[in-house]
C-alpha cells in the first residue's frame, strides 16, 4: 500500500516540501527550495519536474503521459532495472524491468549539499534492495544504490539505467559532446557496432545509440532555449542517446506525434557488457548529475 500523504506529512517535514496528489491521484512529493524546484512520484520513484527558478524546466514529460499503477511514466527520468529494454528470456517481460511501475517509499529527508532538500526512495526488487536519492538543489543529483541481500543464494548480475528526457528547443538545432570518441550500438540499425562518430551529436532522424565502456560527461548545447546541460556520472560505464522522431512518436500512444522535437534523452546507465554482478551483501551506487551549466 502507497504511503498516504497524512502519513507522509507526518513523518516528514521540512521548509518547502509538500506531499499532494499528483496526476492520477498518484502521490508526489514536490520541493520548492531558494534554487530550484522539483518533484517526484512514489511510483516508480519518478523524477517528473526539475527547474532552476526563473529559468524553463530541464526535464522533459509527455503531455500524453499515463499515470496509473502498472504504467511507466512517460518522461522525467525513469528508473530502467534489473533489466533495459527487452528481457531477452522472456519477450512477455515489462521493457526496462520492474522498478518504475513499483510503489517505493520514501524513508529519509535531508538538506542536499547545494542548498537544496534531498530525499530518500527504498524498494526491494527480487534479491535486491533499492535506495534511490534524489536531491532537488542548483543541480539535481540522483543516486541509485543496489544492495543484493546476503540471504540471495549466490551473486547476480543486473543492468541499470537513469532514462533522464531533457526539454530542449528544438531536437533538430541541438548537439551533444562528450561522446565523440566512443563507438556505439546502433539499435536503429539492426543494433550494428558503429565506431565512433569523431564529432558532436546532432539529430536529423531517429536516434537510439548505446555507448559503452565510457565515463564521459555529454554536454547538450541548446541555441535555441541558450542553455547548456550537462550530464556528468559516476560508477556508470554506458551512456544512451535517444529521440524517438517522427513515425516512432505517432506509435506511441503516450508520446505525443508532435513532441518529439522537444526532447532528448540521455542516459546514464550500466547495460549490456556493462551490466553489474554483485556476491551477496554488497552493494553498488550508480550517480548522475544533471546541470544547467551556461
Ligand atoms: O533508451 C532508449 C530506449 O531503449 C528506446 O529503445 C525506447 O524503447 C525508449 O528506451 C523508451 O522505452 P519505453 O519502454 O519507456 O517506451
Amino acid at each position: 500500500m502507497p504511503q498516504s500523504i497524512e502519513t507522509l506529512a507526518a513523518h516528514f517535514q521540512h521548509p518547502g516540501l509538500t506531499f499532494e496528489l499528483g496526476q492520477g491521484g498518484l502521490v508526489k512529493a514536490v520541493v520548492q527550495t531558494e534554487v530550484s524546484t522539483g518533484e517526484v512520484y512514489l511510483h516508480g520513484a519518478h523524477v517528473t519536474a526539475f527547474q532552476l527558478n526563473g529559468q524553463s524546466p530541464l526535464l522533459w514529460l509527455s503531455q500524453k503521459s499515463l499515470f496509473e499503477t502498472g504504467k511507466a511514466i512517460r518522461g522525467g527520468v525513469p528508473i530502467c532495472f534489473p533489466w533495459f529494454g527487452p528481457l531477452a528470456s522472456d519477450p512477455k517481460a515489462p521493457g526496462h524491468g520492474y522498478a518504475r511501475t513499483k510503489s517505493w517509499e520514501i524513508s529519509s529527508i535531508y538538506p542536499s549539499d547545494d542548498g537544496g532538500l534531498s530525499i530518500d526512495l527504498q524498494t526491494t526488487i527480487d534479491d535486491f534492495a533499492l535506495t534511490y536519492s534524489v536531491s532537488f538543489g542548483r543541480t539535481l543529483q540522483l543516486a541509485l544504490k543496489v544492495e543484493l541481500l546476503s540471504t540471495a543464494s549466490g551473486p547476480a548480475k543486473f543492468e541499470e539505467a537513469l532514462h533522464t528526457y531533457l526539454t530542449v528547443s528544438d531536437v533538430r538545432k541541438v548537439s551533444i559532446d562528450g561522446l565523440e570518441v566512443t563507438g556505439y550500438i546502433d539499435k536503429v540499425d539492426a543494433a550494428k557496432p558503429k565506431p565512433a562518430s569523431g564529432a558532436p551529436i546532432q539529430f536529423n532522424g531517429e536516434c537510439d545509440r548505446v555507448y559503452l565502456d565510457t565515463k564521459a560527461t555529454c554536454v547538450l548545447h541548446d541555441p535555441g532555449f541558450n542553455r547548456t546541460i550537462a550530464v556528468s556520472k559516476s560508477h556508470s560505464s554506458s551512456t544512451v542517446v535517444w529521440n524517438p522522431w517522427i513515425e516512432k512518436s505517432i506509435k506511441m500512444a503516450d508520446f505525443g506525434d508532435e513532441e518529439w522535437t522537444g526532447m532528448v534523452c540521455i542516459e546514464t546507465a550500466n547495460v549490456a557488457g556493462n551490466s553489474i554482478e554483485l556476491q551477496p551483501g554488497k552493494s553498488h551506487t550508480m550517480t548522475a548529475q544533471v546541470a544547467c551549466v551556461v
